[in-house]
């Protein structure tokens, strides 16, 4: 295959990945090898692909050295679920998983997927073979691959959902590696004798970087479509879709100091017929594989490549391997980004309840016990659990006369959600951070809540204790729960210290900008405190918050809008 990029050396990930023979590399004797809780570590880039991160105990790691132990490696294990949906009988695999071999709970993510933390080496195998026996799977949940496909979790509100959730599972099906090396390694699968594998739109080098797809349902953009490589916009006529708007380039990851690093959301370049959806999607990602930059990872998005060479570029390579030009970007509006909470009834006639998941963290807690709530209704349940792109939880598809059961389980174990539950918690999300991402310079999940009890009172003293701002903390700019996109957003800079962003539209549009950096919590609330009872006496009627900030000049809107091309 004639090589297209002009980026001169290939990164070592690219080399990791050429002498891999198709992602095995030589996991399976790492794995093995008895003398540390480690992989190799190319491995360790590898099995990324296979759905685990290695990772250790970060609140250990000073102690562990003091006793000059190696530190307490472990591994998450992603599950890839296109978009989040799970039967009861699968949930109680994944929560009796989560005991077995991993901390004893479970993350919903940001992008519909569950996660366990704390799988040590020895148990690694078994975990991913029961997650396979349970017909769920890690596979591409990582990697430089396309990862878990992203859909509004609520199909059963029409048949729409139902169109879009079924397209979200074989966009996932089709772009999944075509590699027998997962089912040799993980399911002890022989490889058949004189069958060598081939990728037939990976190649042996897979893509340059990782590659996310999501869909919209508007006015629900409860998935942040802007901030993936490809974002579908379904549009509807006649209560059925037609096609889909395609939006490409988004992206959030940043790097501090590392100026050619930034957050962009995607631009609309135009609109494809529902039956065309999968071959634009493959086509825009063999562009991305044939030209995104292959030497510095930092600068390997399908974004980089899209601002490197202009979007009229891409938009006419696009349309030029197609051999067919995609029409106008129809009309859409959105009108939120954060989900809708309790219950509702599908046109199916069944019930769905949206219950609010404090940072997706599934796990009992004193008087919340919300694993042992969610194991008691998946033991009753006859309909599904669905993961939202806010890491909360649906509780799908409830006959009428279930619906009792499962309000009395929620209260019996004290996590429905509280009528005192505010705007401003409901509408909050907080990536892992410490104490298992090695990547985090500060916490997230396990400091936004307390950061929340402190703002809550600033809150209601000035009457807003109902309003969904969206607030979203991360523990570094890699933006995992989509911080750019909080009307409040947090950074983690050190310890205890944050970069705070205001402005971000509330339904996903439009980034926030830096409004000052390296704040304490003291320097949060002052900061805050002043602002927030502006908004609540000068807000016009139904203004969100992060307009407000804009229009009152307290920071400037941010620099680059989404571009739609006509
Ligand atoms: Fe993320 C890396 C967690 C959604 C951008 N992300 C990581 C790693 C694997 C850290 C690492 O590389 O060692 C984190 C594991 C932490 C842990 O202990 O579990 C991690 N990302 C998460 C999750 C679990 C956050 C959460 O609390 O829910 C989300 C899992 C999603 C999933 O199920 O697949 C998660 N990550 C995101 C999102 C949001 C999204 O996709 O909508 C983003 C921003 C969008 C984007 O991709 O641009 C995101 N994660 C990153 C990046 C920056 C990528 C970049 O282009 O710069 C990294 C670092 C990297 O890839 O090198 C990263
Ligand atoms: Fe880790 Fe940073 Fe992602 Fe948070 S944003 S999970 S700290 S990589």
């Amino acid at each position: 295959m004639e090589k297209k990029s002009n980026y001169k050396e290939l990164s070592e990930d690219e080399h990791i990945k050429d002498k891999s023979d198709f992602l095995r590399g030589s996991i399976k004797d790492s794995l093995k090898n008895p003398l540390t809780g480690a992989l190799s570590a190319d491995d360790v880039k590898l099995i990324k692909y296979h759905g685990s991160y290695q990772q250790y105990d970060r609140d250990l790691e000073s102690e562990r050295k003091q006793k000059k132990l190696e530190p307490l490696y472990q591994f998450m294990v992603r599950v890839r679920a296109p978009g989040g949906v799970t039967t009861p009988q699968q949930w109680l695999s994944l929560d009796e998983l989560s005991d077995k071999y991993g901390n004893g709970s479970i993350k919903l993510t940001t992008r519909q997927s569950f996660q366990f933390h704390g799988i040590l080496k020895r148990n690694l195998k078994t975990t991913i073979q029961e997650i396979n026996e349970a017909l769920l799977s890690t596979l591409a949940s990582c990697g430089d691959v396309n990862r878990n496909v992203m859909c509004n979790p609520n199909p059963y509100q029409s048949h729409i959902h139902e169109e879009v959730y079924q397209l979200a599972g074989e966009i996932s099906d089709y772009f999944l590696p075509k590699t027998t090396a997962y089912h040799e390694i993980w399911m002890d699968k022989e490889k058949v004798a004189g069958t060598p594998d081939f990728e037939p739109l990976y190649h042996l080098h897979y893509l340059p970087r990782k590659f996310k797809i999501a869909i919209a349902i508007p006015p629900n953009n409860d998935i942040d479509v802007f901030a993936n490589d490809l974002g579908l916009i379904a549009i509807e006529e006649n209560n059925k879709v037609i096609g889909y708007n395609i939006c490409v380039g988004g992206g959030l990851g940043s790097t501090f100091g590392v100026q050619e690093t930034y957050p962009r959301l995607a631009d609309v370049i135009g609109f494809s017929p529902k039956e065309k959806v999968i071959e634009v999607a493959e086509t825009v990602i063999a562009v991305q594989r044939d030209y995104g930059n292959r030497s510095d990872r930092k600068l390997s998005r399908l974004k980089h490549t899209i601002d490197d060479r202009g979007l009229e570029w891409f938009v006419a390579e696009l349309q030029n391997r197609l051999g067919w030009n995609l029409s106008k970007p129809k009309p859409y509006v959105f009108k939120s980004n954060g989900d809708e909470y309790g219950w509702l009834k599908g046109i199916n006639h069944k019930w769905f309840y949206t219950l609010f998941v404090e940072h997706g963290r599934v796990r009992d807690e004193n008087d919340y016990q919300l694993k042992t709530a969610l194991r008691e209704i998946a033991k009753v349940h006859t309909g599904d659990f669905r993961l939202t792109g806010n890491q909360n939880l649906i509780i799908g598809n409830i006959e009428e006369n279930r619906k009792k059961d499962i309000e009395a389980i929620l209260e019996l174990y004290g996590v429905g959600n509280h009528p005192k539950l505010t705007g401003l918690r409901k509408s909050s999300m907080a990536c892992v951070a410490l104490n298992t991402c090695g990547l985090a310079f500060a916490e997230a999940e396990r400091y936004l809540p307390s950061l929340i009890d402190k703002l809550e009172v600033i809150m209601k003293n000035n009457g807003l204790e109902n309003d969904d701002i969206n607030i979203r903390m991360t523990g570094c700019p890699n933006n995992c729960a989509r911080s750019s996109l909080g009307e409040i957003g947090f950074v983690g800079r050190a310890i205890g210290r944050y970069n705070m962003y205001l402005g971000a539209s509330h339904n996903g549009d439009r980034l926030n900008t830096l409004y000052k950096e390296m704040l304490s919590e003291e320097n949060i609330l002052e900061e805050l405190e002043p602002i927030i009872k502006a908004y609540a006496q000068e807000r016009s009627e139904h203004e969100h918050f992060g307009d407000y900030v804009i229009r009152k000049n307290i920071v400037e809107p941010a620099k680059r809008n989404i571009q739609v091309l006509n």
